[in-house]
């Protein structure tokens, strides 16, 4: 629609072609108003029944809420319509005609359980403090792109199809590829390291992932968009260094850069930027401080993984954003590097909001001999693995890099209740479409 103007920049004293969902119909009797609203705002369409056509009158305000229409006519200022400017209408036509009986009222004045609004997210998205969240959901992705290239590295895209997992096996989704077992990639891990050690170097993707996870949480997806890290000649600090520019420069972004969507979603007093440093902790440290808060009815000890109830304590006492380092080699994968003077520790990392995990990463393994111990030790067979291992005959450097959850990078930086509220179309045990 070339002719067509957006709401937003149709200016006083121009013929204007509008064309939008219909917002609201206000009949005040001899005059009635239509709210149009199009990606960019709302603009009044003014009827005044006794000198305009009737069937104009008629069609416009018989017209059904949430109908897409178009209206052409004089813009003019007006001191009392919602935005300041109004169109009177010479036209009116209805372009895509809407059902009077709605699943979801995008007016927002009733409100509408996640389930149904998920079911119906085009009705859902037309509420502005949902398109708020996508907006903004478009400027972390940009800005952590443009983060990425600062730090040097090359964006790139890794099969989703693969013949092994990574990240465990029960959380694997089997498929059949021409006859074969396959499975959906869990992390980019293998092949991102695989670029890593060519003369690429540093790389970034920002894809999906897939997981059966078991669970049914507010901050698990069976298929989410991480945020891929990988250098060579990095060690776990450097990634560290990369996932805190990258989180940072995220929130520097919205603050900067989505004034109007903050003030949507409520929360334009109280953005914060985090300033200064994420402080790093050991797994040691992380466990001590743990048992010490008393919140946990068991203490810790070496070698538990941190329970949700512990990492929220933790995450209580830290007040911010924060790193555990140094964990325990057996709960860490098998392309994590262990510390070369203690076996037990690993150079794995988290990158943890007081709410929950945002980061895992770490050194990996360059070293072949090593990493085919690794395998066995995990219970891995390394000839399946074969593809990946074999390159690091042929000259690994050292690499480090991190998997960071978009989704749950989005949920903490809005504190959003429900990770599913940071998907257009989540995938959860209950929901395969649409
Ligand atoms: P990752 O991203 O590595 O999966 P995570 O923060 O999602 O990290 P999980 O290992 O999935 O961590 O889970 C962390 C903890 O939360 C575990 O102790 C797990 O048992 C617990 N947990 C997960 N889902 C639930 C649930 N639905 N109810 C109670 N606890 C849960
Ligand atoms: P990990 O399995 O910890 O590490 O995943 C990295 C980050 O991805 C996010 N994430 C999820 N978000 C939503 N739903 C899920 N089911 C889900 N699973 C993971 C979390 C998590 O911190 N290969 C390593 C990364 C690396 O070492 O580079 C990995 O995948 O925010």
């Amino acid at each position: 629609m070339q002719d067509r103007t957006y709401t937003a920049d149709a200016e006083p004293g121009d013929d204007a072609t509008v064309a939008g969902w219909v917002h609201e119909i206000r009949d005040l009797g001899g005059i009635a108003f239509l709210i149009l609203r199009d990606t960019t705002g709302k603009i009044q369409v003014k009827f005044e029944k006794d000198e305009m056509d009737d069937e104009l009158v008629e069609t416009g305000l018989g017209v059904s809420r949430e109908s897409v229409v178009k209206v052409s006519g004089a813009v003019e200022e007006e001191p009392r319509a919602p935005t300041g400017v109004e169109v009177t209408p010479e036209s009116l036509e209805v372009i895509g005609p809407a059902d009077p009986e709605l699943p979801l009222d995008p007016s927002g004045k009733v409100d509408a359980e996640l389930s149904t609004r998920l079911d119906n997210r085009t009705l859902d998205l037309r509420k502005d403090e949902v398109q708020a969240i996508f907006e903004i959901r478009s400027e972390i992705l940009r800005a952590a792109r443009d983060a990425f290239r600062e730090f040097r590295c090359t964006e790139i895209t890794t099969p989703k199809i693969v013949a092994t997992g990574t990240e465990g096996g029960t959380e694997l989704f089997p498929i059949t590829y021409f006859g074969e077992e396959a499975f959906m990639n869990q992390s980019p891990q293998l092949f991102k390291q695989l670029i890593a050690g060519s003369n690429v170097e540093r790389v970034f993707e920002i894809g999906p992932i897939f997981r059966a996870e078991e669970h049914n949480t507010p901050r698990h997806l069976n298929e989410a968009t991480s945020i891929d890290f990988e250098g060579a000649f990095c060690d776990e600090s450097d990634a560290m260094d990369v996932a805190e520019g990258v989180v940072t420069a995220a929130y520097e972004a919205v603050n900067e850069n989505c004034s109007e969507e903050l003030e949507a979603l409520g929360l334009a007093e109280s953005f914060e930027v985090p300033d200064g440093e994420f402080p790093r902790l050991s797994y040691e440290e992380a466990i001590e401080r743990i048992n010490a808060t008393g919140e946990l009815d068991e203490q810790l000890v070496w070698g538990d993984d941190l329970p949700t109830e512990g990492e929220k304590a933790l995450g209580d006492d830290v007040g911010g954003h924060y790193f555990i380092t140094d964990w325990p080699s057996e709960i860490k994968p098998f392309y994590i590097q262990d510390h070369d003077d203690d076996e037990q520790l690993s150079t794995g990392f988290d990158l943890m909001h007081p709410r929950m995990e945002l980061v895992s990463g770490g050194q990996r393994e360059h070293r072949y001999e090593q990493l085919i111990e690794g395998f066995e030790q995990q219970g891995l067979d390394p000839e399946q693995f074969d593809y990946y291992t074999k390159m690091f005959k042929y000259g690994m450097p050292p690499h480090a890099g991190f998997g960071l959850g978009g989704e749950r990078l989005i949920m903490t930086i809005l504190g959003l209740e429900n990770i599913r509220e940071a998907v257009l179309f989540p995938r959860d045990r209950q929901r395969l479409s649409p």
